[in-house]
């Protein structure tokens, strides 16, 4: 089990209090899709991904977005067992998705890129260090399911 002290706690639930999930979320996805394009193929369905502007405004790529980062409240409320809590949606990415499993850090460092721009002087050294550890337990969650 993954040990966390009161000060990553404090951090992450913090972080995602004060978080503006409409904004961040499309960002980091967008992100993902532009600076990693082969992420593309999995959203053949959202329509038009010809360009970085296209990327940005596509109405599905924004909600998906929002989604997937919404995604992430059940891990900072199921701290002490991330594992279990996407046991789940773990399952659903490789069976049913196929989402190669490399993708989930891929779009983990868009988010904390998104999360630093943010913040500003505010993302320190320790506040990244609590966020990647959150990030890293997390990607290593939905990875869980794979075989
Ligand atoms: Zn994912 C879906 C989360 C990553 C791809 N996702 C999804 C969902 C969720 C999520 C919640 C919904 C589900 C249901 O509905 O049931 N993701 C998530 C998270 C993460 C992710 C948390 C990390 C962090 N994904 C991802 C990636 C990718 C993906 C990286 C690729 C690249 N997802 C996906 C898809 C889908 C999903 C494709 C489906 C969509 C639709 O169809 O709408």
């Amino acid at each position: 089990m993954v040990e966390w002290t009161d000060f990553e706690r404090t951090t992450i639930s913090s972080i995602f209090a004060s978080l503006d999930y409409n904004d961040v979320g499309p960002k980091a996805l967008c992100r993902c899709l532009i600076v990693y394009p082969w992420t593309q193929r999995y959203f053949a369905s959202f329509g038009n991904l010809y360009n970085p502007e296209a990327i940005k405004t596509n109405p599905n790529v924004v909600a998906h977005g929002v989604k997937v980062l919404h995604g992430l409240d059940r891990a900072v409320k199921n701290m002490d067992n991330i594992k279990a809590t996407y046991a789940e949606l773990s399952v659903k990415h490789s069976e049913q998705l196929h989402v190669d499993p490399d993708n989930f850090r891929l779009l983990a460092d868009c988010l904390s890129i998104t999360v630093a721009a943010k913040m500003g002087s505010a993302f320190t050294p320790a506040v990244q260090a609590a966020w990647q550890k959150f990030l890293a337990v997390v990607v290593a969650a939905l990875s869980k399911q794979y075989h």
